[in-house]
């Protein structure tokens, strides 16, 4: 009998979905018992190495699960289900299972953007071709065989992120992990979950295969991701449809074509129908915003939460979902914390939550306190549970233009000098662009980060919805300003754009709504026009 092992930290349902997709039945470990009754087993541990562990020994499978390991019976580790096999990590006090002898070390972020987030080459030794899976971690196990033997002797595939080489599946005996995702990595990974389900993944020799050292490729490693983003609310008939407006305004203008729908809200279709069809076009994240929950509690938003729900059965790629990640109180006086909201949308399938207006919020109060973070935040919170890579900021920033580049005082630094005579800096907002707050871009992106922020989404309300491409400057700007994977989005209207935001500002994501929603431009077209001038991308 197959069991999965929950340590109730992320998105577990992506996985069962997955192995029912698969035809395959399995049970939850509730007790160290079951692992007496399992025949074979996987451990989906996402979030952190120290959270894990902990959580093992609390419930007393710490020793359960490393008897299961050591009686042959085969194991498949994902994610920190994989790194919790080595001796130790950077990233806690607490040891791991021994079953490898080495180490886990956090990536260096001189040269690239920590947390590893994305579509990036697993090289199998004995394959001449890669696949492509979706990682997420800022820890990993360096592949280097001359400092680290141990490791080379259990290593299956390796992978390249900047300058570094580290193993990204393990395989020795019983024992198969990856450091990947393989039920968010597309058909690619239901492709090897299926594999080791039906018992390739046992079979492997106990004696290594030599190992060649591989070294460092440019043309190689992360991909840049291409991410489509859904903007959910309810219409006036209470259905909730993907909208799109034009500057954050999502209402039928007086002078569109179909007089009778001016005024209501713009329906470009169903979420979960739109989302199933960017994951066939080839999307490499989906993104689903609730852009009106500031209004409500998200958890009486049970809608929401059946479309994510939903939605992770049908699709394998990243999930995240956005509005309304805050402390809320129900209608009846019931409160509910930021991460209890979170923590809904987790169990639904999510990967990540993105939050908008309550880190405004959240900085602002840091700020006050001159920038000592006190752990009560939502980012703090979630991050705490999930890890920072679970944590995304939606900034909804907006242009605030001067009479006199002077005015800007002490953000001189953060004024873009326009090319005709203009001059501005970029300012945040709250629900949905409706209150500009006293905070800029560059202030709020860098205590996002200080706070735990795994990722930033940066829109612009000036380009939102316009075509006109997306705004190089703020996103030169955001990039330079933090180490976090910065995705770009707001005013895609051809594939020329997204070449320019990856060409011009680095940027490790380019989000598309109004185009594919209108069929305009497709996935594949953007993902070829990039191909052609040499940007990496998943084909
Ligand atoms: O503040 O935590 O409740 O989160 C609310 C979330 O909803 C934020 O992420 C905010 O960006 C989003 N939101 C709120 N109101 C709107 C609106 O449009 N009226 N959508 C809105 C913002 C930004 C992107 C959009 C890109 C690409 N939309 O989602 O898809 O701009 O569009 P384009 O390619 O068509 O130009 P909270």
């Amino acid at each position: 009998m197959l069991y999965i092992l929950d340590y109730g930290a992320g998105n577990v349902a992506s996985l069962s979905n997955s192995i029912t997709s698969l035809g395959h039945a399995f049970r939850w470990i509730e007790n160290a018992s079951d692992l007496d009754a399992a025949t074979s087993l996987i451990f989906p541990g996402v979030g952190a190495f120290e959270s894990a562990i902990q959580h093992l020994s609390r419930r007393g499978l710490l020793e359960p699960l490393r008897q299961y390991i050591l009686s042959g019976r085969p194991y498949f580790g994902i994610c920190i289900g994989m790194q919790v096999l080595f001796q130790s990590s950077d990233e806690a006090a607490s040891p791991g299972l021994g079953v490898i002898p080495c180490s886990i070390h956090r990536f260096e972020d001189t040269d690239k953007a920590v947390p590893h987030i994305g579509w990036n080459a697993a090289d199998l030794f004995d394959a001449s071709d890669a696949a492509y899976y979706y990682f997420v971690h800022s820890y990993c196990a360096k592949y280097d065989p001359d400092k680290f033997p141990q490791a080379a002797e259990w290593t299956h595939a390796t992978t390249q992120y900047g300058r570094e080489i580290f193993v990204s599946m393990v395989r020795k005996g019983n024992v198969f992990g990856t450091q990947f995702h393989p039920e968010k990595s597309g058909r690619a990974g239901l492709a090897l979950l299926d594999g080791w389900l039906r018992g390739e993944g046992t079979a492997h020799p106990q004696e290594a295969a030599p190992r060649i050292p591989r070294s460092v490729d440019p043309k190689r490693g992360l991909t840049k991701r291409i991410v489509a983003c859904m903007d959910v609310r309810a219409n006036d008939q209470g259905d909730l449809v993907v909208t799109k407006g034009d500057q954050y305004d999502v209402r039928e203008k007086a002078d569109s074509l179909a007089t009778t729908t001016a005024g209501a809200v713009r329906n470009l279709g169903k979420p979960v129908a739109l989302a199933a069809r960017y994951y066939e076009a080839g999307a490499d994240e989906l993104c689903l915003l609730n852009i009106t929950s500031f209004r409500h509690s998200p958890l009486q938003d049970q809608p929401m939460i059946a479309v994510v729900r939903a939605a992770a059965e049908r699709l394998f790629i990243p999930l995240t979902i956005g509005g309304g990640i805050k402390d809320t109180i129900d209608p009846d006086g019931t409160s509910h914390s930021a991460l209890e909201v979170a923590s809904a949308y987790f169990r639904a399938g999510a990967d990540k939550v993105s939050i908008g207006s309550e880190a405004v919020y959240a900085v602002e109060r840091l700020r006050a306190r001159d920038n000592v973070p006190d752990g009560t935040s939502a980012i703090e919170t979630i991050a705490h549970a999930y890890g920072r890579q679970a944590v995304v900021v939606s900034i909804d920033p907006r242009r605030t233009y001067l009479d006199k580049p002077e005015d800007a005082g002490h953000r001189a630094a953060e004024v873009i000098q326009g090319t005709y005579g203009k001059a501005w800096w970029y300012q945040c907002t709250v629900s949905g662009g409706r209150e500009t707050r006293p905070l800029s871009v560059v202030e709020l992106a860098r205590g996002v980060e200080l706070l735990g922020a795994g990722e930033l989404l940066v829109n612009s309300i000036d380009r939102d919805g316009t075509g006109l491409g997306f705004d190089l400057d703020l996103l030169k700007l955001v990039k330079g300003a933090v180490r976090i994977p910065v995705v770009a989005s707001s005013g895609a209207g051809s594939p020329t754009h997204f070449i320019d935001a990856f060409a011009e500002t680095n940027v490790e994501a380019a989000l598309a709504a109004g185009i594919f929603h209108r069929e305009e431009v497709g996935i594949g077209e953007v993902k070829g026009a990039l191909r052609a001038v040499g940007i990496h991308v998943r084909s």
